[in-house]
């Protein structure tokens, strides 16, 4: 199974980044792509309308500003999709929070924190490891990893 990764813009990229970090450290396969639900919207629905046949678990989609990427994607598809609102030159990022967390009812969107991309990707490595047990004890040593960090940190 893999994970597709979509962005609108390249200015998206220094944030999402991150998710491909952690895909990669967990080994899951994923491909990404740079698509605009304003600009290129007709491309958007290509690629995303046949991700199920295509061996995907979930979409993670980022966007800023009226941030209608992930709901759109969603439209096109019922595989699981997360969207990571970018932060913006405007309103700290609030814009793209509230134009992807009130998805109305019907088609729903996860959504992580502002430039939450790191999350997102552990969320969607999450609702791959419902049905993959070597990716569930994968999760497990992260999480083990994480917490020694903490245990062992000191202040100086
Ligand atoms: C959104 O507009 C993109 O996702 C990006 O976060 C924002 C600005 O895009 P650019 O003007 O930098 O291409 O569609």
């Amino acid at each position: 199974m893999k994970i597709g990764v979509v962005m609108g813009s390249t200015s998206d990229w220094g944030v999402m980044k991150g998710a491909i970090e952690i895909l990669d450290r967990f080994e899951v396969e994923h491909e990404t792509k740079v698509l605009s639900a304003h600009r290129t919207p007709r491309e958007l629905e290509e690629w995303v309308k046949d991700l199920r046949e295509r061996g995907f678990a979930a979409v993670i989609a980022a966007a800023g500003g009226a941030a209608h990427l992930a709901g759109v994607v969603a439209a096109f598809t019922t595989l699981p999709v997360i969207g990571v609102p970018i932060k913006g030159s405007a309103f700290e990022g609030m814009d793209s929070l509230l134009s992807m967390v009130q998805m109305p009812s019907g088609i729903p969107v996860a959504v992580v924190a502002v430039n939450g991309a790191k999350n997102a990707a552990l969320l969607a490595i999450e609702i791959m490891a419902v049905s993959d047990d070597s990716l569930k004890l994968k999760m497990d040593d992260f999480r083990t990893e994480q917490a020694k960090k903490v245990l062992s940190s000191t202040l100086d």
